[in-house]
């Protein structure tokens, strides 16, 4: 009996040893397959949101209850960002109007740079200055009359040497382009016309869009008259550049008459509530009279009632230099222009031409072009100017 007892008691341990050595084996496998998982989701395999517990390593434990003590897995929170740090994207900065008169502003001190030097600057050096100043396009009786000007202003000032006498040269430019209006008048309660003239090619039909896309950012509402007749593609150019800047637009047939687009121009401006026509014009005329005849003839008409003319802005190509000035006199002689947009001054131009339009022919650059795109037209800012070309 006690041998039975003995016995039973014997095979009891046995098997309660093998039991429990076989529970921990099992425990130690899944506890190792849980590490596994946790270890796959700190990593961040895709599909796997701790947070949502929607994954099948996360309904596997939910099914087992004893895996329900481990620690929780460490959800990786957010990284805290520093308040004093920017969080938003940073924004890209346009180059300044400074920073884009890069060929001009190179140009112009290109023709100066020897001049800096010069402990004092003699008869030929002060040739070589004037020639500087029409070299970048200054023309020549600007040129004359700034350096006649820096010469007795040198002598008053007992100033002899080059940086000096360049010094009293950016003083008398700023002065050049001093107290002038610049500013584009609309006023208020009409139908003001804006008239854009000028030879082919030189960036008025690119101006006219870029100022509608001003224009409404400001709140106006402009209306685009496709006054330039002569070819179909300058109705489909002006047109895309309507639906780009939100502005309303009115075309003629291809060959019809220019002055009678933009009389339906400005009677739609006055019936649809626009406060501004901006009218395009063709550049290409056989000669002086034609131009003058043709020009005058749209100004009239773009007076009629309710139209009220209060811009009528030339448009000249800062490349073409001292060329650009001969358009000029010709078409200021045709209509009273009120100011000048010169367009591509991006480009290779030199700049020196702002003062021969400004002293020759007595008209404000008002608008500056710097690129084809939308945002590239920019108010001319004289200062701003100077200053880059003597940088
Ligand atoms: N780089 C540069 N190109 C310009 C500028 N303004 C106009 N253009 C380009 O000059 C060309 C002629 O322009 P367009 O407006 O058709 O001249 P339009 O014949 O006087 O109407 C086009 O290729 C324009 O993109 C400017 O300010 N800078
Ligand atoms: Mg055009």
């Amino acid at each position: 009996m006690f041998e039975t007892v003995v016995i039973v008691l014997v095979v009891a341990v046995v098997l309660l040893t093998v039991g429990l050595s076989f529970v921990a084996v099992r425990r130690r496998g899944r506890d190792a397959e849980l590490d596994a998982g946790a270890s796959v989701l700190e990593q961040g395999e895709p599909g796997l949101d701790l947070r949502r517990g929607g994954t099948d390593t996360l309904e596997r434990v939910d099914a087992e209850p004893d895996l329900l003590d481990q620690p929780p897995i460490e959800v990786l929170e957010p990284p805290v960002v520093d308040e004093a740090e920017p969080t938003a994207p940073a924004v890209i900065e346009k180059p300044s109007f400074f920073e884009r008169l890069g060929k001009a502003r190179s140009a112009f001190t290109g023709y100066l740079g020897d001049l800096v030097g010069l402990s004092r600057v003699d008869g030929e050096a002060w040739e070589e200055l004037e020639e500087a100043l029409i070299r970048a396009d200054i023309g020549v009786t600007t040129s004359m009359s700034l350096i006649e000007d820096v010469q007795q202003r040198a002598k008053e000032n007992k100033v002899e040497d080059g940086k000096h006498v360049l010094g009293l040269l950016k003083e008398r430019m700023h002065e050049e382009l001093a107290d002038k209006d610049r500013s584009l008048r609309l006023d208020d309660g009409e139908t003001n016309v804006w008239l854009i003239v000028g030879v082919n090619g030189v960036g008025k039909t690119t101006t006219i869009g870029k100022l509608g896309k001003r224009l409404t950012d400001e709140g106006h509402r402009p209306l685009m008259a496709a006054g330039d007749t002569f070819r179909a593609a300058a109705a489909e150019q002006l047109t895309t550049w309507a639906e780009r800047s939100g502005s309303e637009i009115v075309r003629g047939s291809e060959g019809g008459d220019p002055s009678s687009v933009i009389f339906d121009g400005v009677a739609a401006a006055a019936a649809r509530g626009c406060d501004v026509v901006l009218a395009d014009t063709a550049g290409r005329l056989h000669n002086k009279s034609n131009l003058m005849e043709e020009l005058s003839k749209v100004r009239r008409v773009a007076a009629k009632d309710p139209g009220h003319v209060t811009e009528v802005l030339l448009v000249l190509d800062a490349t073409t230099g001292q060329n650009g000035m001969s358009q000029a006199k010709v078409f200021t002689e045709a209509v009273d222009v009120t100011g000048v947009v010169l367009t591509k001054l991006d480009g290779s131009a030199k700049g020196g031409i702002v003062f021969a339009i400004e002293s020759e022919l007595g008209l404000p650059v008002k608008l500056v072009g710097l690129g084809e795109g939308v945002d590239d037209l920019v108010d001319f800012e004289p200062s701003e100017f100077v200053d880059a070309l003597f940088e």
